[in-house]
């Protein structure tokens, strides 16, 4: 087994200063040339990079967590952070996100917009860290709403919307969130209002253990919130040049408007991908694998030696079957 580097133990692994402040303007550009394009990838792979990592953490330390689901739209995140910066008059510049799980996102982004260190990702859903496994608004630095019941957060968004009238809200939507009651009548609300939300839905038809289109056949996002009046786009989004074209199309879009990208659960990591295993925090062998491939050598070590471990209290197991609270060592 490796050594620890001193920087495998105190410094994140990977150096998100690198992110690249990207600013696009999608009322001026139609398409995204070959420079930004290459300034998108390397920014999705940065952020999908840090979210293996520090949800790996998660998973080799036993306090779990979600990583696909974040690790999925990051495509989506950093277009959004783009228009953010490009025009700030025209968004609400909030990540909101109807699948709480996927926290990671929220965390990395409070990292970059300066509200966290990047250090503090490696405590990801340590107990007493303040990093819980979904948003709390008032519990996290940077964190700006709380979400984690399913389809709890478009009615939500379609408040802040009638609040900011001049403005476009989005939503990160997922095809598990979308099976809620309360987005058919949110979107119904929407549509009634003509509302300038705008939904970006991860349809990767993984929800935890199942695949919807085995579990639940008739069941399709696009068609649905047609049902309710809402205009849909299908896009692949893991074809970055499409995917802007689609979100471009959607903000000039006066109204409600989702698009839906189809990708697979965990779009390039070997034996998760297209798998349910992509759902929870990735598995320790997984992350290990994905981060060896990348040559992220302090990000592997400090994975593998799971130097990542609870030093707060914690139940243990006693020889008497009952739980106790105990002061852990570890
Ligand atoms: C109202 C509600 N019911 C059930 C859950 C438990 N739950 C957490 S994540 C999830 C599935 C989510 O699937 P999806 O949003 O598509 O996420 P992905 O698997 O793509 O990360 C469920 C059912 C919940 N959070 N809220």
């Amino acid at each position: 087994m490796s050594t620890p580097s001193k920087k495998s133990k105190k410094q994140f692994p990977i150096d998100l200063s690198q992110y690249r402040k990207l600013s696009i303007d999608p009322f001026k550009t139609k398409s995204l040339d070959q420079s930004a394009l290459e300034d998108l990838r390397f920014n999705v792979n940065l952020l999908r990079n840090a979210i293996v990592f520090f949800t790996a953490c998660g998973s080799a330390s036993g306090y779990g967590g979600h990583t696909g689901g974040a690790y999925d739209t990051v495509p989506e995140v950093v277009l959004m952070d783009a228009f953010f910066r490009a025009r700030p008059d025209k968004f609400v510049p909030t990540f909101f996100d109807e699948a709480g799980h996927r926290v990671a996102t929220q965390y990395v982004m409070s990292v970059l917009r300066g509200h966290m260190k990047a250090e503090r990702l490696m405590e990801y859903r340590r107990g007493h860290a303040h990093l819980p496994g979904h948003p709390e608004l008032g519990m996290t630095p940077g964190v700006e709403f709380s979400s984690g019941r399913l389809g709890h957060m478009w009615p939500y968004v379609n408040g802040v919307a009638l609040a900011e009238k001049d403005k476009i809200v989005f939503c990160l939507g997922s095809d598990g969130s979308q099976m809620e009651g309360n987005d058919a009548e949110a979107a119904r609300l929407a549509v009634l209002k003509n509302l300038n939300v705008k939904l970006l839905i991860d349809d990767n038809n993984v929800t935890i253990a199942g695949h919807p289109t085995d579990y639940m056949p008739g069941y399709s996002v696009e068609k649905t919130l047609e049902g309710h009046g809402m205009t849909v786009s299908t896009v692949d989004g893991e074809d970055f040049a499409k995917l802007y074209e689609a979100l471009r199309v959607a903000i000039v879009f006066d109204g409600p408007y989702a698009v839906v990208s189809k990708r697979k659960m965990c779009p390039g990591i070997h034996d998760v991908e297209g798998t349910c295993h992509g759902h929870d925090a990735i598995a320790k062998k997984h992350a290990l694998d994905y981060l060896t491939k990348r040559g992220l050598d302090d990000a592997v070590t400090y994975v593998d030696l799971s130097l990542y471990k609870p030093t707060h209290l914690q139940y243990i197991h006693t020889h008497t079957h009952k739980h106790e609270l105990v002061h852990s060592t570890l």
